[in-house]
């Protein structure tokens, strides 16, 4: 038995909440919880894509320590992410739902700072950890709550966080303030629009390194949520790019794409001098496809679209939806694997959850299932469908894929396009005049796992959500150029 010391930890679902108490029982020594209470991260690098990755092909970009991971874990063809943008996919990871149940699923803007946030009675994977007495941290950009919100990262299980609140805020990699924990501190020589002394990303990973190093010795999941390579696409130090014959942009881009690289090389080689990667699964993965059209600055250098998907950001075809997705835990993940089965970020609670030994709270259902056996070696679990949804523009988009279909309809009264994966991954042949029975069952699907959310309509987006965003981009502009920081932020040492 290991020690399962409690707090009390709030669980809902739909109308109902109650409360949990586990048992406490008695401690162990540190090797029978290796055993039984592995470390969990998960990475989320905003926007990067199989096609950035030497692994999955690039050849302009080197990313020679995630080549390494791959080669000592496993790479995934067709993981998918929780939908394609930041906040929804995020969340769908941190409470183990489809964006057809998720409380966020779409870039939700709030006035001042923030997101919509997750709701009090949200289970989150944070919460699960706290539970099985695991410590519990998140870095780089939230996108989940301000903290005066329910969304507030430390009353969704996290016990230490650091970086970016707020989307909008994370746009500037040099900012004039950040947070740690609640507080915002100052960053003196940035101007928040792309110049500045000191690089976001720089104190995110430091403080990531640090904390590892004082949390290495105890049970933790980490939720390392990277900025890079997302626009602006600013970088500190053009690197190896500095003197190619590209455009500004592309050289930044490839140097983002390649900080990530060497911040998961810092990672991976704290674990190993901690003693613990044998003990710690990392999942590696993009938050959402390429965000490049094939035709852009960015799509024409590094032909993200290599992989001969359609589709791309804030879409709903693979392009869009496949990640790049990598898993490491040496001696456990197989090394060099290259798996094609489909699998998606809400089995990653689930997974956890099996993993830890923790408990999910009694009647409470997440739409993954558990991966253990899969990241193993095995085969990936048996399910009815996946879904997305996503509430971006004006037209709220849908996606199921159901065994090898694929079904999409770019708006409720929009026609349903069905697509055979097995033979056309590319997604070019529309099969629904033909196969009206595959129509009628995405039609069925769609119905039954959409959940009605007064956010989140599904014919047009609400006039709220509209409106606040409106009004957060006007303060995100005007505190830009008046170079604002919080009356709070204090100044402190920077390492
Ligand atoms: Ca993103």
């Amino acid at each position: 038995m290991h020690k399962r010391m409690f707090t009390s930890v709030r669980i809902a679902f739909g109308v109902f909440s109650i409360t949990c108490i586990g048992l406490a029982t008695s401690p162990v020594d540190a090797e029978e919880r290796d055993r039984s209470q592995p470390n969990f991260i998960f990475v989320l690098s905003d926007d990067i894509a199989q096609g950035d990755l030497g692994c999955y092909g690039q050849k302009l970009i080197q990313t020679p320590r995630l080549d390494q991971m791959a080669a000592e874990g496993t790479r995934y063809l067709q993981a998918y992410c929780g939908t394609s943008v930041c906040a929804p996919s995020r969340s769908s990871f941190f409470t183990g739902l489809h964006t057809g149940h998720c409380p966020v699923r779409g870039n939700y803007e709030l006035p001042p700072e923030g997101q919509l946030p997750l709701p009090a009675e949200t289970v989150t994977i944070a919460e699960v950890a706290k539970a099985a007495d695991y410590a519990t941290a998140t870095f780089g950009k939230w996108g989940m709550g301000f903290f005066d919100t329910s969304g507030n990262p430390r009353k969704q299980g996290v016990d230490h966080f650091f970086g970016y609140n707020c989307q909008r805020h994370a746009h500037s990699y040099f900012p004039t303030y950040l947070f740690d924990d609640d507080q915002p501190f100052v960053l003196p020589g940035n101007d928040g629009l792309g110049v500045g002394e000191t690089y976001a990303q720089e104190l995110i990973q430091n403080d990531m390194i640090r904390w590892l190093r004082n949390h290495g010795d105890e049970p933790f999941m980490m939720f390392y949520a990277i900025t890079l390579p997302h626009g602006r696409h600013e970088i500190d130090d053009l690197g190896i790019y500095r003197d190619r014959d590209w455009t500004d942009r592309q050289k930044a881009y490839a140097a983002q794409v390649t900080r990530v690289d060497s911040d998961m090389g810092e990672l991976m080689d704290t674990l190993r001098e901690l003693d613990i990667a044998e003990n710690t699964l990392i999942v590696f993965s993009g938050d959402n496809g390429s965000s490049f059209s094939p035709t852009s600055e960015i799509g024409k250098r590094f032909n993200q679209a290599s992989n001969g998907l359609r589709g791309y950001k804030r879409g709903m075809y693979e392009g869009a939806l496949r990640q790049a997705a990598l898993a490491w835990w040496p001696g456990t993940v197989p090394a060099g694997r290259v798996d094609d089965q489909p699998w998606a970020f809400w089995d990653l609670l689930p997974t956890f959850v099996e993993l830890s030994g923790a408990t999910l709270p009694s009647g409470y259902e997440t739409d993954g299932k558990s991966l253990v056996e899969y990241l193993k070696g095995g085969d990936a679990p048996e399910r009815d469908y996946f879904y997305w949804e996503l509430h971006h523009g004006e037209k709220p988009i849908q996606a199921a894929r159901f065994g090898h279909w694929k079904a999409v309809r770019g708006g409720i009264h929009k026609p349903i396009e069905i697509y055979d994966l097995r033979t056309d991954a590319a997604e070019s042949n529309d099969l629904a005049t033909s196969r009206t029975d595959l129509v009628q069952r995405a039609q069925a699907i769609f119905d039954e796992a959409h959940r009605v959310d007064p956010n989140w309509p599904l014919d047009r987006r609400s006039e709220a959500h509209t409106a606040a965003a409106k009004k957060a981009w006007e303060i995100k502009r005007s505190r830009d150029k008046s170079r604002w920081v919080p009356d709070s932020a204090v100044e402190r040492e920077l390492d």
